[in-house]
């Protein structure tokens, strides 16, 4: 709860500087659901019981009916210079009633839809933008058969449509804070696109034992660095 309250703070106080992107814990359902899961279990917490044990069942339900609202406001994407798009997990990959390969989405299909609702599914293009894997860098395995993932096919046919060079998504834990996808870097126009995940959750749940990512984009250029994970005691 300190943490998305600090960076709302900053995002008043910064506005023009500071913008947070929707991930798929930024969710009622989502949050729920972790809540529901996490009762029994002594080392982990989650955003509920959380805001639920600092302000009492009564007072905690109704700060986090705000929190769980205003995560529907926040952004899905953002786009640098036009040619670098942050978002946190990937981008709609819809296929046809018969499993084919569906066109590419385009960003202003994205920009336009509507996006002030709860993430319910993993499977309409909100969700998506949210909750996909990477299907074909073997070192990031996919995690589970459930859980969809974007190929190299689907992510060229997307940067290629929308003219993109640069990907970056975090959403999976990654052991070094962040990770440059080669098996997805391809040349298009004497240009290099690539894809890129940063994760900044150190020591992932207490037990991942990952560093913590940062990335810096400036004028096209990707510079990533790393820290070591703060361990801190869980009770
Ligand atoms: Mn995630």
């Amino acid at each position: 709860m300190e943490t998305i309250s600090f960076l709302y703070g900053m995002v008043c106080l910064f506005p023009e500087y500071v913008f947070i992107v929707r991930g798929n814990h930024e969710s009622k359902r989502q949050n729920e659901r972790i809540w529901e899961k996490d009762k029994q279990s002594k080392d982990r917490k989650s955003f509920v019981a959380d805001v639920l044990e600092k302000y009492g069942e009564s007072k905690g339900r109704y700060i986090l009916k705000y929190f769980q609202s205003s995560f529907d406001y926040l952004p899905v994407g953002i786009l640098i210079d036009n040619e670098t798009l942050v978002c946190h997990g990937g981008f709609p990959i819809q296929s046809t009633p018969w499993g084919f390969m569906a066109d590419p989405t385009e960003l202003s299909e994205i920009q336009m839809m509507n996006r002030r609702k709860d993430i319910v599914n993993m499977t309409d293009n909100l969700s998506q933008i949210m909750w996909l894997d990477l299907a074909d860098d073997p070192n990031l395995p996919k995690r589970s058969e459930k859980t969809r993932a974007f190929t190299i096919t689907e992510f060229k046919n997307f940067m290629g449509l929308n003219k993109l060079t640069c990907l970056i998504r975090s959403h999976q834990c990654v052991p070094n804070g962040y990770m440059n996808h080669v098996p997805y870097t391809h040349v298009r126009d004497g240009k290099e696109i690539k894809l890129y995940t940063v994760f900044s959750a150190g020591n992932y749940c207490g037990s991942g034992g990952n560093k913590i990512g940062k990335m810096v984009v400036q004028r096209g250029k990707v510079t990533c660095r790393s820290y070591p994970p703060k361990h801190y005691p869980l009770e």
